[in-house]
C-alpha cells in the first residue's frame, strides 16, 4: 500500500492509501479444465465475449489420477468447472449460462423466444450428436492423435464422418434459416459450436465435408475470425 495525503474542503487533511500497481489481485474466476478440450473453450469463448478476467487451472480427465479436490468439485470428473468466489458450477450450458448472467457485457442469450429456442436446440444437437463424432472421432483420429506419434484408427475416422453427416445438415439448416449461426448475433450457440468445428475442419476429411454445407461454412468463416474464438485457440500439443 502507498499512503498519500489529500486536501478536503474545510481544510482537513486525510490519509488515503492506495494499492500498488505491483500488488496481484486475486482472482475471484478461476475455469478448472483441460486445455485441449473443447467443453472448456466453449466456457472460455463465454468469458472472453463477456470481457470477464479469470485464472485457468489444468486438469486432465483424461489421465487416472484427477485430483481428489477436482473430484469433489465435479463428481463425473469431466472438465470444466467454474468457480467465481465460494460458488462452484460444472456442466458447460449451466456455466455458460451462469457467466451470461452473473457478469455484465452484452447478452449472449437472445431475449426473443424462436431464437433463444433455437440457441438451446443447436447446444442440445451438439452436445448429443456432435461431439463425439466430429471430436472424438474425427478430430482426435486424423489431427490430435498423430500430432503426439499416436496412429489414429482409420475405421474411427469414417465411422465419424459418416455421423457427422446429418450433423452438418441439421446446424446448415439452422445456420440457413438464420435465427442463430447468423454471421450477426453472437450467441451461446456460437459458443457451443465454435471449438467443434474448429477441430472437425482442421482433418482434411472434415474441411472438405463442411465446404458442402454452404451456409454451415459461411458461418465459421465468420466465427473463426472472432476475437473470442482466436484467443482461445490451444493449438496442439508440440505447436
Ligand atoms: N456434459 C459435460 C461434458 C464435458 C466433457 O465431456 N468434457 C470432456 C473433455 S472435452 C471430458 O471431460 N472428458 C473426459 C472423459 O470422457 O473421461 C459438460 O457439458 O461439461
Amino acid at each position: 500500500m502507498t499512503a498519500f495525503t489529500v486536501l478536503l474542503a474545510g481544510g482537513q487533511v486525510q490519509l488515503l492509501y492506495k494499492q500498488q500497481p505491483a500488488v496481484k489481485l486475486i482472482c475471484m474466476v478461476i475455469l478448472r479444465g483441460y486445455k485441449f478440450s473443447v467443453y472448456n473453450r466453449i466456457a472460455r469463448i463465454a468469458l472472453h465475449e463477456k470481457g470477464v478476467a479469470y485464472d485457468t487451472e489444468e486438469v486432465d480427465p483424461f489421465q487416472t489420477d484427477v485430483p481428489y479436490d477436482y473430484l469433489k468439485r465435479h463428481p463425473f470428473g469431466r472438465v470444466p468447472v467454474l468457480s467465481h468466489h465460494a460458488f462452484d458450477i460444472y456442466e458447460t450450458t449451466a456455466i455458460c449460462r451462469y457467466i451470461d448472467a452473473a457478469f455484465e457485457g452484452r447478452r449472449l442469450l437472445p431475449s426473443e423466444a424462436v431464437a433463444l429456442g433455437r440457441v438451446a436446440q443447436v447446444v442440445s444437437i451438439v452436445d448429443s450428436y456432435g461431439y463425439r463424432p466430429l471430436v472424438r472421432q474425427v478430430f482426435a483420429h486424423r489431427v490430435f492423435r498423430p500430432s503426439v506419434g499416436e496412429e489414429g484408427d482409420e475405421t474411427e475416422i469414417a465411422n465419424g464422418l459418416e455421423a457427422s453427416l446429418p450433423v452438418l445438415g441439421a446446424l446448415d439448416n439452422l445456420a440457413m434459416e438464420g435465427h442463430v449461426l447468423n454471421g450477426e448475433d453472437f450467441t451461446l450457440a456460437d459458443c457451443h459450436l465454435a471449438p467443434m468445428i474448429a477441430y472437425f475442419a482442421q482433418a482434411p476429411e472434415g474441411a472438405s465435408a463442411l465446404l458442402s454445407h454452404s451456409a454451415l461454412a459461411s458461418w465459421w468463416s465468420y466465427a473463426e475470425k472472432r476475437k473470442s474464438v482466436t484467443e482461445t485457440n490451444p493449438g496442439l500439443p508440440f505447436d
